[in-house]
């Protein structure tokens, strides 16, 4: 049967367990898709395009691969302004599938912008379809490179996509993905390690959650007693009201990386990124890295140990040694959830007052306190911005379940939580959807909102309005580290309310503590028949967080 690529493409997505794929126009895959009965979720940019399949592949933890296609070839406007989201998914290690138009043979004259120079840049792979009876092989080599190892984006560039091949000559066979099981002699000297230890910490990253190994972690943690803190990236990686959990951030966490000296990171880069924390003598602790591949072994700090291969499989490996040695006892509990939940309630006191608050304008730490309490915070979703809802929310937020909220950015391009509310949406249609902005996301996200009554998309956008940029500005803490950048026209200049509501939102906008709840619930109310909701809350500029230990303040 002969076939062009673009249906050849799409007749595997299908077989690949795509259902939707997200797209801004145009794309020569599109039509194809079309006409194949694959729907596609048209964003307004291709940013977001890009955006909403990474979020996908995230929330997901990589079982459900997030597909976008955005335009490419000669003239490249959609994959320039694609770009971002690429760079975003990669610096995250996001395992999403982009698919563009490729430069035709011949012409690559045309533009000063080298599109596989770029691409190469923010890909785990880039695949510039060369043949069209070579579509089956690269898609196989796509769906492997996204299902295996470390995650990544994969892009695809069709540079012809109305050519055509013979579909039987090598038919298509999904591909599983391959993981890999540990060195039982690097178990064993992880083991030595821990059990030797006086103070072990557990350092959890995205990679439990790309492993699907909450269960494995936990298992693990319970039998050494040993605390446990979680990356940005893999918050809800580890149940947030376990006795052990000690934090993401805040003087809690900085209390357990001082005093440890051993640490055993699972599924974390270690890398002390701008979102994340150093190591403190880092020289003077043992530290044991366990990672899908060697490429985080002794980056910027000695890596005493490895132990590579797959998390989950690393962490029955471990259970299992340390199982072996203690004849199923483990490592005595001693005070160890004690002193845990001792330095929790010593350093969440102050955020603890302030979700109590009865201030106006309305403390943020309150708006997150009463999301905390109307939310099954079991079958919910919740994503922060950049700006000081990352900051705060990573501080408090109590998540309970694997991806009941997605912390991101290694670096963290503002726009990006109304594409994982959106995802989140698709992922788990009966969980309620939440993204906290503030007015800079806001911004990002205006021309894409259309999508989600388009769509009917019930998820709710919670504003945190405080007329600024409440991290950089002069205020009550000091002059600002960028008070000449940070106002921007806030609640006493426009009603984003009317704005957003002229659209046909459901929009709220409240300045009364107390209607924090009521004003919530009415929006989930109102997700649930798939309207979308955005809700004002006039708020106080309150740029107070737990620190990066390592890092400056900010
Ligand atoms: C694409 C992009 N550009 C610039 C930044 C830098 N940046 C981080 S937060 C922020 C402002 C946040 O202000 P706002 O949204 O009002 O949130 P607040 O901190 O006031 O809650 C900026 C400009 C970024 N994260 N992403
Ligand atoms: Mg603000």
């Amino acid at each position: 049967m002969t076939i062009d690529v673009a249906t050849g493409i799409v007749r595997i997505l299908k077989q690949e367990g795509v259902d939707w794929v997200s797209t801004f126009p145009v794309c020569r895959v599109n039509n194809a898709l079309g006409r194949e009965g694959v729907p596609m979720l048209m964003m307004r940019d291709d940013r977001y395009a890009v955006a909403v399949a990474d979020a996908f592949s995230r929330i997901t933890g990589g079982s459900r691969i997030g597909v976008c296609t955005f335009q490419g070839g000669v003239n490249a406007a959609g994959m320039q302004y694609a770009y971002a989201g690429m760079a975003q998914a990669y610096e995250d290690g996001s395992p999403v599938l982009c698919i563009t138009d490729g430069v035709p043979a011949g012409a690559s004259g045309n533009s000063q912008y080298d599109v596989a120079s770029a691409m190469k840049t923010v890909s785990k792979w880039f695949g510039y379809l060369d043949k069209p009876e070579r579509t089956p092989e690269f898609m196989r080599r796509a769906f492997t490179m996204l299902r295996s190892g470390r995650p990544g984006p994969v892009i695809l560039a069709i540079p012809n996509a109305t050519a055509t091949y013979d579909e039987t000559a090598d038919p298509y066979r999904p591909v599983k993905g391959w993981k890999s099981a540990p060195d039982p002699a690097d178990v064993r000297t992880a083991v030595d390690q821990l059990l030797a230890a006086r103070n072990p910490l557990i350092y959890a990253g995205e990679g439990v959650i790309y492993a699907g190994a909450s269960e494995e972690l936990k298992a693990l943690a319970e039998l050494v007693n040993v605390p446990v803190i979680t990356t940005l990236k893999a918050k809800g990686a580890f149940p947030e009201n376990h006795p052990l959990f000690v934090g993401v951030r805040g003087d809690q966490v900085a209390h357990y990386l001082n005093k440890s000296d051993v640490i055993l990171a699972v599924g974390s880069s270690l890398s002390p990124g701008r979102f994340s924390h150093g190591i403190p003598d880092a020289a003077k602790k043992t530290i044991i890295l366990c990672n899908v591949d060697e490429l985080h072994i002794n980056k910027m700090i000695p890596t005493a140990h490895a132990v590579i291969g797959d998390a989950r499989f690393t962490l029955q490996a471990l259970r299992q040694e340390v199982s072996d040695r203690t004849r199923g006892a483990g490592r005595a509990a001693g005070d160890v959830a004690a002193e845990v939940r001792a330095a929790r309630d010593e350093g969440l006191a102050r955020y603890r007052q302030v979700m109590a608050s009865d201030e106006k304008p309305i403390n943020p730490y309150r708006v997150y306190g009463d999301l905390m309490q109307v939310l099954d915070l079991h079958k919910s979703f919740v994503t922060h911005e950049s700006g000081n809802t990352r900051d705060q929310l990573s501080t408090v937020f109590d998540t309970l379940i694997p991806r009941g909220f997605l912390g991101w950015g290694n670096v963290s391009t503002l726009g990006f939580s109304l594409a994982a509310a959106i995802a989140a949406k698709k992922a788990f249609p009966d969980r309620a959807s939440v993204a906290v902005t503030g007015e800079a996301g806001l911004g990002y996200m205006l021309g894409n909102l259309e999508v989600l009554l388009r769509e009917k998309l019930g998820i709710t956008v919670v504003h945190i309005s405080n007329g600024g940029f409440a991290g950089y500005g002069p205020g009550f803490w000091g002059a600002g580290h960028d008070p000449y950048t940070h106002q921007v026209m806030g609640p006493d200049d426009v009603d984003m309310s009317k704005v957003i509501g002229a659209l046909g939102f459901h929009t709220e906008r409240v300045s009364e503590p107390a209607e924090v709840i009521p004003a919530l619930r009415r929006a989930l109310d109102v997700n649930a028949s798939g309207r979308p909701a955005y809700i004002e809350f006039i708020c106080c500029q309150y740029p107070v967080y737990g620190q990066w230990v390592g890092r400056g303040e900010g």
